[in-house]
Parts: C-alpha cells; sequence; structure tokens
C-alpha cells in the first residue's frame, strides 16, 4: 500500500495496486460491460444539462437513492462481481458500504471534470473506496486553495484508491481525457449514503 502525500492536511489518502486478485479482474470486467445497464445520463452544469462524457450506474443496497449535480439515480441490485469487491474492501479496511456509483469510460475520450464528494447524503467527511478496472488511467488530485498543488495518480487495473477522513475537504478531484487510451476503463466507487436527515 503506497500513501499519497496530501500536505498541508493530513488528509488519508493511499493507493494499493493489485488489490483485485488478478484472476478475478478480466472476468469482473467483461461480466460488468456485459451485464450492468450502462446509461449516458444528464447532469446539471453551468445552468444547463448536459450529457455525461461517460456511462455510469448506480448500485445499493434496498431503498437508497443517491442525487448529484441535480440527478437523482435509484438503485439497481448489486452485481454479484461488485458485491464480492465490496465485501473484499471491507474485510480489509473494517469500513462498511452500501452504495456504489459505477463508470464506465470507453476510451480516452471519456473523463470526469474536477468535483468534490460533497452531496449532503454523504456526510461531513465522507470516505470512498475507488476500484479501477481495466485500462491505466491518470487521475489527478488538486488542493482547493492551493491550486498548484496537484499530485498525479496513475490507477492501474486491479487497484484500491482510497480517498480517507479529510481529502473531500480541502481537495477536488478528476480523471482527464487522453489521446493515448483507446480501451475501457471501469471505475467504481464505494461510499456510504446516510439516512435521509443525513445524521446517521
Ligand atoms: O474514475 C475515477 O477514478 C473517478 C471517479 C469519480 O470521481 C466519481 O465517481 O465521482
Amino acid at each position: 500500500m503506497n500513501k499519497i502525500d496530501l500536505s498541508p492536511e493530513n488528509a488519508e489518502c493511499w493507493l494499493s495496486e493489485k488489490f483485485v486478485p488478478a484472476a478475478m479482474v478480466q472476468n469482473c470486467l467483461d461480466s460488468l460491460v456485459a451485464e450492468v445497464s450502462w446509461k449516458q445520463d444528464e447532469i446539471f452544469m453551468f445552468g444547463r444539462w448536459v450529457k455525461i462524457p461517460r456511462l455510469q450506474n448506480f448500485m445499493a443496497d434496498p431503498g437508497i437513492s443517491y442525487t448529484y449535480s441535480r440527478l437523482k439515480m435509484e438503485a439497481d441490485a448489486w452485481h454479484p462481481a461488485v458485491f464480492r469487491i465490496k465485501e473484499l474492501i471491507e474485510q480489509y479496511t473494517g469500513q462498511h458500504f452500501n452504495a456504489a456509483l459505477l463508470n464506465l469510460y470507453r476510451d480516452g475520450n471519456d473523463s470526469m471534470g474536477w468535483h468534490q464528494y460533497n452531496e449532503p447524503e454523504l456526510g461531513p467527511d465522507p470516505i470512498v473506496a475507488s476500484i479501477s478496472l481495466g485500462a491505466e488511467r491518470r487521475f489527478l488530485l488538486r488542493h482547493k486553495k492551493l491550486k498548484d498543488n496537484l499530485k498525479e495518480i496513475h490507477l492501474t487495473s486491479g487497484s484500491l484508491l482510497w480517498m480517507g477522513s479529510g481529502v473531500q475537504q480541502s481537495w477536488e478531484h478528476s480523471l482527464p481525457k487522453t489521446k493515448r487510451c483507446k480501451s475501457a476503463r471501469i471505475n467504481i466507487t464505494f461510499r456510504q449514503i446516510l439516512s435521509e436527515d443525513h445524521s446517521s
């Protein structure tokens, strides 16, 4: 496990390459590409509705929904491969997750703009476990006030990026486009959605 230095804050962030057992990675990728109901949703940004530059799906325990950029997502049931990875992360970290947002980047033209996890249903200090399957992509973290403070992480297939306590408060992140990448990557971000009153 490699600690990622997010000073000046003492934000907890680390990367574990080869977290998903090699024997599982290709099977997971193939079955998720084929079996998940991927959608190119629209979100509200800069005063208008725009199509996201990637495909996505939301999975969670029954009854949980998730809203970001005015898009309300109802949960699909857990895909068995996603549920298995969730169990592996929970065993390794002791942290429980009840939801996951899945992103399918079809190639290097698909991307994710700068943002942080600040939806009220994630609570004041969200902990997010982010799994990568497939093509390697560059992931950037940028300090919200010290904009020159930039970290670049190469997310390899099977890796787990842990964005723990303190990360979302001071840092935002993005996954830029790249001409070099011609194949697909799936990202799964496991999250804990709090109950309706956002206090438990
Ligand atoms: O694809 C990634 O690694 C980033 C995903 C992400 O930032 C998100 O789901 O909000």
